[in-house]
């Protein structure tokens, strides 16, 4: 079922117009409107009209993280404060955070994306909705609730945490669909037994989540313990939040609203735009944004473009799994891997849970990493044989799956810190 089908299954060649009338208007916006783009675009020999369409992307500059925090607070905007109706931030790990402006129209097309990405994971009119993504400068809650509303469903605006009134409300509400952050998914599921609330107990139907990366395997684990179907939802502050993208129901790929954002796969080193189907940094220019437009901006996030036509009808394209950002990428030994990869191999092993944390720190040259990792509560251990041999089992199959020497530590179940938004699962003791 699709919300707004003239767009959602738009012929691509009216899509690709439509994206090269856009660009040429952000074009010249951004020219007037943003100091720092004019400079950029001027030092590449640019003038807006330069740029005649999609052909043209090439020459655009990026941006980068860096460009919003160097122009702390609103130096990015293309419209007057007094025309900006929402505020976001995203709190990075050390500084300022990146902050971003919404304008009257911003809201109403992230609502409307907002919308289309709900009922493409199966919410109609007619749901429930517990959203637990927090509410707050994080565009999660927010983002989610205006699609909820636009969509005309009913939504709980519980935000995150609190565990056991969630699974309170979950039951005597009747929630359909829960939307949250994986991790948090599967900390719901293991917090039923805890309160008493049986699988039968509640409605569920189905769970949007996103805001960190997570696998497959994982993806199985939450369908399996709360009896739904798992969607992936995809965004970031920087270009509007939760709905950039989101799974339908043939859960292959999220596809990304194009008539909205451009995107682009490229090698995070050259810059060079890689092809359909080529593994690369995702790179999104916002087609239709007034409060903070952006050109090009380098997302981190790893992933391709897949050149496949989707049943479900909608001609957007769709990118994969995120495997995870760049800068999450360990090297161990020369070999590249995400924590979602370890994630994997981890819950495919039959005899620990998701619940894992990985220490990176530097030897020399070389990472060396620790993987903990909580051992299933069924898991039956009778000596330390028995410890032994999964121990030994586990780190066979990291080999064999991932081709890395690890330290594997096994926990107790119940151990490690459960995260009520995103769960940190690197712990980079490098400093590099
Ligand atoms: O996490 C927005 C969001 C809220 C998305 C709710 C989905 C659901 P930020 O805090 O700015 O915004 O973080 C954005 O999170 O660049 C990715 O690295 C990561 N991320 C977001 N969605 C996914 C996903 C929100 N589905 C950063 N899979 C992005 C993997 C994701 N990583």
């Amino acid at each position: 079922m699709y919300w707004n089908k003239p767009y959602e299954c738009m012929p691509r060649e009216q899509l690709e117009q439509l994206q090269s009338k856009r660009l040429v208007k952000l074009v010249e916006r951004l020219y007037h409107n943003v100091p720092f783009y004019r400079t950029k675009l001027q030092e590449r020999g640019l003038d807006p009209h330069h740029i005649k369409g999609l052909e043209d992307l090439n020459r655009l500059p990026f941006t980068r993280k860096t460009d919003l925090r160097d122009n702390y607070p609103y130096g990015l905007f293309a419209e007057p404060i007094n025309n900006i109706v929402r505020i976001h931030a995203s709190s990075g790990t050390t500084g300022k955070p990146t902050v971003v402006g919404y304008t009257r129209n911003d809201l109403n097309n992230w609502s409307e994306i907002a919308a289309r990405c709900l009922m493409a994971a199966s919410a109609t009119k007619n749901s429930m909705i517990q959203n637990a993504y927090g509410y707050g400068l994080f565009t999660g809650g927010l983002g989610i609730h205006g699609g909820a509303e636009k969509l005309g469903a009913s939504i709980i605006p519980v935000s995150s945490g609190n565990t056991e009134k969630q699974l309170m409300l979950m039951k005597d509400f009747h929630t359909t669909h829960i939307t949250c952050t994986p991790s948090y998914a599967l900390y719901l599921a293991e917090s039923l037994k805890t309160y008493g609330i049986a699988i039968s107990d509640l409605q569920l139907k189905a769970g949007i989540f996103g805001a960190e990366p997570w696998s497959e395997k994982m993806r199985e684990e939450i369908e399996k313990r709360l009896h739904i179907k798992a969607y992936d939802i995809y965004g970031l502050s920087e270009i509007c939040g939760p709905g950039v993208g989101i799974e339908c129901v043939e859960q292959k790929g999220m596809h990304i609203w194009e008539d909205q954002f451009l995107m682009e796969i490229i090698d995070p080193v050259t810059e060079e735009s890689l092809p359909l189907n080529t593994m690369g940094e995702l790179v999104i220019t916002t087609l239709t944004k007034e409060g903070i437009p952006l050109l090009r901006y380098r997302t981190g996030d790893r992933t391709m473009i897949m050149d496949e036509l989707c049943p479900c009808g909608r001609t957007h394209r769709k990118i994969q799994r995120l495997v995870g950002r760049t800068d999450d990428m360990i090297i161990v030994r020369g070999v590249n891997v995400f924590p979602t990869q370890i994630e994997s191999v981890l819950i495919s092993t039959g005899h620990v849970t998701a619940n894992y944390q990985l220490i990176v720190k530097r030897e020399g040259i070389l990472d060396k990493l620790e993987v903990r990792v909580e051992l299933n509560e069924d898991q039956a251990i009778d000596s330390l044989e028995d410890l032994n041999a999964i121990e030994r089992k586990i780190l066979q199959k990291i080999h064999g799956v991932l081709g890395i020497q690890v330290k594997l530590t096994l926990l107790e179940p119940g151990t490690l810190q459960r995260s009520e938004g995103k769960a940190q699962r690197l712990i980079d003791l490098r400093n590099i």
